[in-house]
């Protein structure tokens, strides 16, 4: 009798029973689990140098991710990385929606894979940030590609500035490079700053068009046309390759007004079909008479260390400006000094120079 008051007492501990087997085991799978998605740093570096492309995945979703632990363990990985990495040619590809991009990629990507080559494709999509969507979303553009074992596409990061979603795609350039893939495609959309982000990290830039009625030359944007190794007219199929072809002259034309490049290439016109094939080993030449030169003039490797210390301001840049937009007293003080400079209560130079004030004395202080 007293033992069994014992028993029911609340600090009475109940003889050994083990849990009911089903409870333990799914918790001991979901640790499993768990563990499982979390590889150590070392492992990752391990599996991307081994070519393990759900290590390469894992690395980039780290890079993309805006969790502070993640980016120091994402640094670890790519500074371990860079070694390894440098040894492709970068090709940024560029054109409004609908010209064709994914369907030229696809088609491009197969070209480069029977040529041997691994092939890694990537995004940089403003609206992306936006809507989440990515232009690489229509995977059903690239049947085949996803298909190939010695291609790996990959879908743009979403992110709060176009800045910072460039920034994550040349970290993850290295990574891909790290992981043996010796040619890397950027898919941007012709339209505001990207191009610029792009063209910033590749070595060729390649702007896709197609011949419309009339002025070929219409709505496209000077600064593009001016970065552009080359302008290929797509779509030259049926009846439209005779008005590629006139387009292609007309495109010539235009780039002959520009100034010589620092390259020392001159930027060249061709036409292709996505969909016949047609035009679209073509393309790789040009690309291969363009590395020859500017590797033999040095243009190349001047190119990409400039490129590198663009990235390295930029990071600068952009983490200064989010330090500082995030600082409490700044978040404090922000709205309401934007409303005295509405109203004119305060000069605009003034204000930023006392936000900026602020700032730097609690940065001393800290
Ligand atoms: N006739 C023809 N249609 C093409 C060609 N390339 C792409 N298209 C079509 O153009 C449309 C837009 O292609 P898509 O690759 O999604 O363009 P993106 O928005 O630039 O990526 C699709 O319906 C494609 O099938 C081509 O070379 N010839
Ligand atoms: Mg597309």
């Amino acid at each position: 009798m007293k033992n069994d008051k014992i028993k029911n007492s609340a600090l009475h501990e109940k003889e050994g029973i083990s849990p009911p087997e089903i409870v333990s085991s799914n918790a001991v799978e979901t640790i499993k689990n768990f563990r499982k998605k979390q590889p150590s740093s070392q492992e990752l570096i391990e599996g991307i140098l081994n070519g393990n492309i759900s290590a390469l995945s894992r690395a980039i979703t780290l890079v993309e991710s805006t969790n502070a632990s993640h980016l120091a363990k994402a640094n670890e990985v790519i500074n371990a990385c860079l070694p390894y990495a440098n040894n492709s040619v970068r090709i940024g590809i560029t054109g409004v929606p609908g010209v064709g991009k994914s369907t030229f990629i696809e088609a491009f990507g197969k070209q480069l894979t029977s040529l041997g080559k691994k092939v890694a494709v990537l995004a940089v999509d403003p609206s992306s940030t936006i809507s989440h969507g990515s232009i690489l979303g229509d995977k059903t553009r690239m049947e085949e590609l996803v298909k190939d074992h010695n291609a790996y596409i990959r879908p743009s990061a979403s992110g709060e500035t176009l800045g910072g979603v460039a920034r994550k795609t040349r970290e993850t350039i290295t990574l891909c490079e790290a992981a043996g893939f010796d040619t890397i495609l950027i898919e941007t959309v012709g339209v505001g700053q990207s191009e610029t982000a792009v063209h910033s990290m590749v070595d060729f830039f390649l702007l896709l068009k197609i011949s419309g009625a009339g002025d070929e030359l219409q709505g496209i944007k000077r600064g593009i046309m001016e970065m552009a190794d080359a302008i290929v007219i797509n779509k030259a199929d049926g009846d439209n390759i005779k008005k590629a072809n006139l387009a292609k002259l007309e495109f010539n034309r235009a780039l002959h007004l520009f100034p010589t490049k620092k390259s020392g290439w001159t930027p060249t016109t061709s036409t292709c079909s996505s969909l016949t094939k047609e035009g679209i080993k073509g393309v790789w030449e040009i690309i291969e008479k363009f590395l020859k030169l500017t590797k033999t003039n040095n243009y190349y490797f001047e190119k990409r260390a400039e490129q590198n210390q663009y990235w390295m301001l930029e990071t600068i840049n952009e983490q200064l400006k989010t330090n500082f937009y995030n600082h409490p007293e700044i978040q404090k003080l922000l709205e309401s000094t934007k409303k005295a400079v509405s109203t004119d209560e305060i000069s605009p130079f003034v204000a930023a120079q006392e936000l900026l004030n602020v700032y730097q004395n609690y940065k001393k202080l800290s």
